[in-house]
């Protein structure tokens, strides 16, 4: 046995799946876990010693890559000066400062601590400016796990095959409305339906939870004057998008300003923040000024936001990242898309920026319906041999691959090498 499956052997006896999140059991994939020990640039380390290639990212926070030296170095320092103190701290106002000088449409920002903690304020807020009950998601799209948005989830929902889950009940989801990514119309018939009811829309500017599903053109534009037309509110929800894209986020990329806007990972440089923000006079909602309640014993915790400013701070220093990342990125991409052509594969690679996705299905992948013609096995036999070449794909078909600024040529070189040898001995 592996130290690995020594320490999850144990680890199922404690930890429901041995997992503190389902998608790390890789269930989906039918192997056990390596388990992570350190990691270093766009390198994991397991627990025997083996190195990989990291296309995970810690899920997208990771995009300077790992353990980089100013952010550990900010977060040795804030150590030093305590770990929490339960009251208001000069970081944290730097820390809002930047974000709202950063995203045209944030005037205003509250830091909470995790990607589905900030979704789920920041739907209730909407209800409460609104003072509507029902919302818009997406089919596929995954927001977290709050009560009222587990229907028709992505991630780790989809993966486990539980997107409604149990446990839920049908008064937490009754005023959750689905749609179709990408279709305009499955939105327009719902506010035809409830002209005056619909709080806001949400939706991830880029569907990163069913895999990769890029938004067709127009689609965004086409929500913010849907939600213009029957007084709805526009909620990107950028926990993977948010200074992923570029530094502002979707907004920036599209074009397209939301009401409000979700953050996580990425802010916080791998520490457990979140975000939620947008227009003055939404944002005075929340208490203490207003009627909307929402706290957290550490959000704005002096650490997490060390963390998260060192990262936004050399991000917004040096733009010329980004265009190094995305020249990188589609390269890669791009090659990828070559390789599964030449081995005739029945496989799609979706990708935008430094995102993107190798679905096994030959029909191209633009929403929850299709995404579900993947082979989940065909992807799972993928990863089991990335995974033994020192590649590690994210361990599920319906997630995305990330890339950060420290995976170097060579890295992609031999990741693509990869790929091209599994479908050769595959076919
Ligand atoms: P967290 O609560 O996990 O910080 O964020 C929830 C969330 C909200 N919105 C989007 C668009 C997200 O992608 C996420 C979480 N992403 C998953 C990976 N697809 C987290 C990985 C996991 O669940 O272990």
């Amino acid at each position: 046995m592996t130290n690995s499956e020594k320490i999850f052997a144990e680890a199922v006896n404690y930890i429901p799946g041995g997992v503190n999140s389902p998608v790390r059991a890789f269930g989906s994939i039918g192997s056990t876990p390596r388990m992570i020990k350190r990691a270093e640039g766009s390198k994991l380390y397991d627990e025997d010693g083996r190195e990989y290639i990291d296309f995970v990212c810690s899920w997208g926070p990771m995009i300077l890559g790992h353990n980089h030296p100013k952010v550990r170095e900010a977060v040795q320092e804030a150590c030093e000066r305590g770990l929490s103190f339960g009251a208001a701290t000069k970081i944290e106002v730097e820390m809002a400062k930047l974000i709202c000088e950063s995203v045209p449409s944030i005037e205003m920002i509250r830091m909470v601590n995790s990607g589905t903690e900030a979704v789920m304020s920041a739907i209730r807020l909407a209800r409460g400016y609104t003072k509507r009950d029902k919302i818009v998601k997406f089919a596929g799209c995954y927001h977290g796990h709050s009560d009222s948005l587990l229907i028709q989830a992505g991630s780790g929902a989809l993966t486990a095959g539980i997107p409604d889950s149990a446990g839920v009940p049908e008064g937490c989801t009754k005023d959750t409305l689905s749609a179709v990514y990408n279709d305009l119309s499955s939105v327009e018939e719902l506010f035809g339906q409830f002209p005056e009811e619909i709080a806001c829309v949400v939706v991830e500017p880029v569907a990163a939870n069913m895999g990769v599903v890029v938004p067709k053109e127009g689609f965004l534009k086409g929500l913010r004057s849907l939600c213009d037309r029957y007084g709805a509110l526009l909620l990107f929800d950028e926990v993977i998008t948010g200074f992923r894209l570029c530094f502002g986020g979707a907004q920036e990329y599209f074009g397209v300003k939301a009401d409000l806007a979700a953050y996580g990972k990425i802010i916080g440089a791998g520490m457990p923040v979140g975000a939620y923000g947008g227009k003055r006079e939404i944002m005075e909602l929340v208490a203490p000024l207003g009627p909307v309640y929402q706290a957290g014993t550490l959000s704005g915790n002096p650490v997490a936001m060390a963390a998260g400013y060192t990262q936004l701070s050399i991000l917004k220093e040096h733009p010329e990242y980004y265009d190094a990342l995305h020249k990188k990125a589609d390269d890669f991409f791009g090659r990828m898309k070559e390789i599964v052509k030449e081995a005739g594969a029945p496989c799609q690679v979706n990708h935008i920026a430094s995102l993107g996705c190798l679905f096994f299905t030959q029909e191209p992948v633009t929403d929850y319906r299709s995404a579900k013609t993947s082979d989940t096995k065909a992807y799972a036999a993928y990863c089991n041999v990335m995974l033994e070449k020192g590649i590690y794909p994210a361990p599920a078909q319906f997630e995305a691959m990330f890339l950060s600024m420290a995976h170097t040529k060579e890295e992609l070189e031999k990741t693509l090498e990869g790929i091209r040898s599994f479908f050769k001995f595959s076919a």
